[in-house]
């Protein structure tokens, strides 16, 4: 059984993480959502938020689970028995700085791939960080987010 493992911060989720997820989700048998608490970032959501929300978002995908990691990607890759890792590409300035992390993973263990998908064009300009600069001032537009997760965005500024 092939895993691979999709990672990032998912705070939160968006339209541009779910596409490649599901489309990871057609390439492996087994696909982990690796959520990583030790982001730099301070967190809008919370991780369990985070994971409820991606699980939400992939209802009806049988093949995915989602999990929460602190540590090295590779460790986590390895705890998994993971063969690939698989990121999303918007631009070349994502490139630059996936390449270096791909080139890093690389030397700490060849034997796990990373795989990179281009994006779906029209949510090029989609991160977590725009939706929430955006969300902040009720204008978020419609599908750049699954429903829910608006519903959230909605829910936190209210509370601020
Ligand atoms: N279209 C396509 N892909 C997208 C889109 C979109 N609209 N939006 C985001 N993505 C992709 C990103 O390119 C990325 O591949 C992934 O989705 C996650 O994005 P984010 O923003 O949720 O997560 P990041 O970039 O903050 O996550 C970075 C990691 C947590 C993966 C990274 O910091 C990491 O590996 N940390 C663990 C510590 C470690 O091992 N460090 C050493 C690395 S060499």
């Amino acid at each position: 059984m092939k895993t691979a493992l999709v990672p990032g911060s998912f705070d939160p989720i968006t339209a541009g993480h779910v596409d490649i997820i599901k489309r990871a989700a057609t390439l492996f048998d087994h696909v982990v959502v690796a959520v990583l608490t030790n982001s730099k970032k301070q967190p809008l959501f919370s991780t369990v938020e985070r994971k409820e929300l991606i699980r939400t978002s992939l209802e009806g995908v049988e093949n995915v689970s989602v999990e929460a990691f602190d540590g090295l990607l590779m460790d986590i890759a390895k705890q998994k028995d993971a063969v690939a890792i698989v990121k999303g590409l918007r631009s070349v300035t994502d490139f630059e700085y996936e390449a270096a992390m791909s080139s890093m993973n690389q030397a700490i263990d060849p034997s796990i791939q990373t795989v990179f998908l281009q994006t779906d064009p029209a949510l090029s300009f989609v991160s977590s960080s725009i939706v929430k600069e955006v969300a902040k001032y009720e204008a978020l537009p419609e599908n750049l987010v699954p429903p829910h997760v608006a519903d959230a965005l909605r829910a936190k500024f209210a509370d601020k």
